[in-house]
């Protein structure tokens, strides 16, 4: 049936009985691509009924569904014309794990980060408004996500506005993990009071229908339901914010769903609709494992299972040194936004719950908390994807750097990021905190190393970056052990004579040591000097390093544009303008999905590219010129 639903025009004359077996090949055709290409599994099984009975209700794309995240809408492509797409969700030139314009006139967004999507429906909805564009535009927001700022910032407007804008609250009581905060207990509670009405209407009609039920009895019943609605009944946030509040819904029944929704579309004010779903539905494992299963790799269909790597990844590298600095020093915490497991950090949780934090999708209030907790002694380590790091520059420059807060930032996914495309990739770091006074910045290039790093931070009275990639830790070399030293890296190789030297950022290191085995191989001698620090860097030393070489490689896993290749070049042209240098680093241009080898191929930094880069450096051949055109 899945097959031959083209449109969302096609489900909306299937029967109830059709209605379900489309849920169910649905489900079993995400289980299926997921299982094989990974990606978001539970929240997508969550929302199949829900995603139905949008589409059966409104009338896309004329009416927008923007959906927050995004990670959930795999559901939303099946039915709107991707079905034969499907099996390339995630891959090199693929359909995306997310909502992408360029993909199908159904997505009206680019989505990746969390909590957006209330203002940029907001945003569409008064755009269309005053171009007089017909149409319902429809927010799709986790409990998880309604945790960021933003969203509130956006709930805050848009009750000020009064327009019709939808906003369906998609309540799994699961962000990644277990939802924090109050407004995750305040969201429970409000399911509880809505269920308590329901009961109370269901209990009035039993006794008015018992048989010679006396006043004392009644008098004691209306009592007791007062007690009850004293404990129970609070003012509802959404109404207080301006909006009708609708629900709580059972979200895996699509006639009770489409009931509502129909009534829904006619509001003529902001509405939030409360839908109670459960993540993972219909896959036990998925069930049973939410968390798991949010978001995962390749895994074995009939039992959940995930093949386990035997080698160290930088985030079980940073697990182990953060459970070790805890239990040397009372004065480490950790706090995370949202992603215990994904950094690592869900050991740390369990050992010292005390100095453990997880805010929520709230990344801005992460960094100025840890500036807090700075201020009163405390030594922070503030785990942070690259990519949602972004969000919180200000309060770093605001809130940590100008007051001089010895926080350590710890960003996991830094560099090429696999599978999930533009939105996740973590190639801006470099450039957005280089500028910033009081910063220091580490790229360690392996597990000894970002243990090195984390302890040196820690002696530090400012704050520190310490960014790693997702991928495993490269094989050891003697000298990632050398202790550290600010502003100084370390040679890695030391070949006597040699006139090319690569000098590179901790996150490419693999790459760079297998591009300069390859020019080894064909007789070229060279070296590579990690640089362990992007910020501070001691000039002399490094001036006296370079000093010895013809031509320098500077290899990055950053945009190119403020990046610390292009300022260690000009220092280079300044000192020593006789020395050739190239500068590999992403170039200007947002960079989508793939495996990290396919992401730095179409880079130019795979380990063949910098080589053939290094050669034609060094030889001028007109050869090596005409391979490397052909390379890029
Ligand atoms: C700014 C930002 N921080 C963190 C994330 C990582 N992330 C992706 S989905 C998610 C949980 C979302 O929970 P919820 O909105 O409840 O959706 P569910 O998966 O439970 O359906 C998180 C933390 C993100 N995408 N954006």
């Amino acid at each position: 049936m899945l097959s031959q639903i083209k449109s969302p025009e096609d489900i909306k004359n299937l029967s109830t009985k059709e209605l379900k077996q489309l849920a169910a090949e649905m489900r079993s055709e995400i289980i299926s691509v997921v299982g094989k290409n990974g990606g978001h599994l539970a929240s997508n099984l969550g929302v199949v009924e829900l995603t139905i009975a949008l589409h059966r209700v409104f009338n896309s794309p004329k009416d927008a569904f923007i959906w927050d995240v995004g990670h959930q809408c795999y559901p939303h492509k099946l039915l709107t014309g991707r079905y034969d797409r499907f099996d390339t969700l995630r891959k090199a030139g693929g359909i995306s794990g997310f909502t992408k314009i360029a993909e199908s006139e159904h997505d009206f967004f680019d989505s990746g980060h969390s909590s957006t999507s209330i203002s940029s429906a907001l945003g569409l909805l008064v755009g269309r408004d005053l171009l007089n564009i017909d149409g319902k535009v429809i927010a799709v927001i986790g409990d998880g996500a309604l945790t960021g700022g933003m969203a509130f910032e956006a709930l805050s407007h848009a009750g000020q506005l009064a327009k019709n804008l939808i906003v369906i609250l998609n309540d799994n009581q699961m962000s990644i993990s277990e939802n924090t905060g109050s407004l995750s207990k305040y969201l429970s509670r409000l399911t509880m009071t809505s269920q308590y009405q329901s009961f109370r209407h269901r209990f009035d009609h039993m006794v008015k229908r018992i048989p010679f039920v006396n006043k004392a009895l009644t008098d004691f019943v209306f009592r007791l339901k007062r007690g009850l609605k004293g404990i129970i009944f609070r003012n509802n946030l959404f109404v207080d914010f301006g909006f009708e509040y609708v629900g709580p819904l059972n979200g895996h029944s699509i006639v009770e769903l489409e009931t509502v929704l129909k009534r829904v579309a006619k509001i003529n004010r902001p509405v939030v609709v409360h839908v109670v779903t459960q993540k993972g539905r219909g896959y036990s494992p998925a069930e049973n494992d939410p968390t798991t299963f949010h978001g995962i790799g390749p895994f074995c269909i009939s039992d959940g299972t995930v093949e386990k790597f035997d080698t160290l990844s930088f985030t079980e590298a940073f697990s182990n040194t953060m459970v070790s600095l805890g239990e040397k020093r009372k004065d480490v915490a950790a706090v995370t936004a949202a992603m215990m497991k994904g950094s690592g950090l869900t050991t740390f949780a369990h050992r010292f719950p005390d100095r453990f934090f997880d805010v929520g999708i709230a990344e801005q209030h992460a960094v100025t908390f840890a500036g807090g907790l700075a201020r009163a002694g405390i030594r922070p380590v503030v785990a942070i994807y690259s990519t949602f790091v972004q969000r919180s520059i200000d309060q770093v420059i605001h809130d940590v750097a100008l007051q001089k807060a010895p926080i350590i930032l710890a960003l996991d996914r830094a560099g090429a990021v696999p599978d999930d495309g533009e939105t996740h990739q973590g190639i801006f770091d470099i450039s957005l905190f280089r500028p910033i006074p009081n910063m220091i910045l580490i790229a360690p290039a392996s597990a000894v190393e970002l243990n090195l790093s984390l302890e040196w931070a820690l002696t530090q009275n400012l704050p520190v970056v310490i960014r790693y990639p997702k991928s495993s830790c490269p094989t050891e070399q003697e000298a990632f052990a050398l202790p550290m030293e600010a502003g100084r890296g370390v040679m890695v190789s030391e070949a006597d004579g040699a006139k090319l030297l690569f000098v590179c950022t901790g996150g490419i290191f693999p790459e760079v040591l297998e591009a300069s085995r390859q020019l080894l191989l064909k007789g070229i001698a060279n070296n590579i000097y990690n640089l362990r620090f992007i910020k501070p860097l001691n000039q002399e030393h490094f001036l006296n390093i370079v000093a010895e070489y013809d031509a320098v490689v500077f290899v990055e896993d950053g945009v190119r544009i403020g990046g610390i290749g292009a300022y260690l070049e000009s220092l280079i042209h300044v000192h020593f303008p006789k020395i050739r240098s190239k500068v590999c680093g992403f170039s200007d241009n947002f960079i989508p999905q793939g495996k990290r080898s396919q992401i730095l191929e179409s880079a130019g930094l795979a380990p063949f590219q910098l080589a053939l880069e290094a050669e034609l450096l060094i030889s001028k051949s007109a050869e090596v010129s005409k391979e490397r055109e052909k390379s890029l």
